[in-house]
């Protein structure tokens, strides 16, 4: 059997918001681009959300609903940071631990639980060195499955804790409607419902024949969690040594201009990457093709690490020009970083979700 915790920030962008502007504490706070500017509420404060205001609603709407509510923009370098340090904080708990977007994870504590040392325990444990050192509050559900675990974490915010004992899977998912199973996202909602079936319960005791004849597999699957069952594991991915992206033209290029343009294009994708695993580096490299395939990589460690875009490139399209010589034509280019700042191990992609509509 195993222990596995789903731990997730409470209002993450608002939390973080009203922590590093006391001012902002105990009012009503949405995080999100403005009315003005077409922008979406990104996360709200509790505060905000006794008037209704959830993440997703156009910020217009947020401000009729609560009109004193105070707006800021996202500083996500900010958010990074503090996840960057709350999962240093769970794989000080335990090694396997699996991000699944900044402000969440599933820690498998199976190996940490003894009998004075329950899961319970390590959970308001975890919650309260969350809360001492970073100054914001988690909630945590602990289950022996990542399904009933991350269920668990949502249904006691904020600051809540929710333990679902072994054996009681089921009982626990029974009464719930079927939005919060995995994977049930708005199409297959609406499929159940017009069939009758509203609560996880009511997949649990479905026929299993109709279910797979309407959903085919995923009907399986569902089956499955609404019963409690579900053995995937916590995931914990591989350290990420250096990030990459390149392109092979259909003719070969030597317009100067032209190159600078793909290098440009790629230290975007490069970038993109970059921002997604929270990583910066300091090491610029530069793969070449030339038109007689011959290929090679020239590369520059800078004084400083990059992450944006504009200073990827710079440095990328130095190295460019450096090898613009003698009409030399190209018939690939690939741009990539290394040299990443923190030693620890950093989270690859959150994993691929098997299904849709899992919040
Ligand atoms: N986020 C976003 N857009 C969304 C949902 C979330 O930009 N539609 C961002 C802002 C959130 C953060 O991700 O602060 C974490 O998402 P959560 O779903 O965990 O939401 P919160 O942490 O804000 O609130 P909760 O207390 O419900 O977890
Ligand atoms: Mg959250
Ligand atoms: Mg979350």
């Amino acid at each position: 059997m195993r222990h596995i915790l789903h731990a997730d920030f409470d209002a993450f962008y608002a939390s973080v918001e009203q922590l590093d502007k006391p001012h902002l504490r105990g009012k009503p706070v949405v995080v999100g681009g403005s009315a003005e500017g077409r922008g979406v509420v990104a996360s709200a404060s509790y505060e905000a959300r006794e008037f209704g205001v959830r993440s997703a609603m156009p910020m217009r709407t947020a401000q009729r609903l609560c009109p004193q509510a105070v707006r800021v923009g996202a500083r996500f370098e900010r958010y990074r940071e503090i996840s960057r340090d709350v999962m240093s904080i769970f794989r000080d708990l335990t090694p396997l631990v699996e991000p699944l977007s900044l402000d969440e994870a599933y820690l498998d504590v199976t190996v940490v639980v003894e009998d004075d040392n329950q899961p319970a325990k390590i959970a308001a444990a975890l919650k309260r060195r969350v809360k001492d050192e970073l100054g914001l509050t988690i909630s945590v559900g602990v289950a022996t499955t990542k399904s009933v675990a991350k269920i668990a974490s949502d249904m006691d915010k904020p600051d809540g804790l929710t333990v679902v004992a072994p054996g009681e899977e089921r009982a626990f998912l029974a009464p719930l409607p079927i939005r919060d199973l995995w994977g049930v996202g708005p199409k297959t909602a609406e499929r159940l419902i017009a069939a009758g079936i509203e609560t996880i319960a009511d997949i649990a005791e479905c026929d299993a024949d109709w279910l797979q004849e309407n959903f085919g597999k995923h009907g399986e699957q569902m089956q499955r969690l609404a019963l409690g069952i579900d053995d995937s594991v916590v995931v914990v991915s591989r350290e990420t040594k250096s990030v990459s992206a390149e392109t092979t033209f259909a003719q070969d290029i030597g317009d100067p201009d032209a190159l600078q343009e793909v290098v440009d294009r790629l230290s975007q994708r490069v970038a993109q990457q970059l921002r997604r695993k929270q990583l910066q580096g300091r090491t610029v490299k530069l793969k070449l093709r030339l038109s007689d395939f011959t290929t090679f990589t020239r590369q520059r460690t800078l004084p400083y690490s990059v992450q944006s875009a504009a200073d990827l490139s710079q440095p990328a399209g130095e190295l460019l020009r450096a090898e613009l010589y003698g009409g030399r034509r190209f018939r690939l280019i690939g741009v990539g970083v290394s040299g990443f700042e923190q030693s620890e191990a950093h989270p690859d992609e959150p994993h691929q979700l098997r299904f849709a509509g899992f919040g």
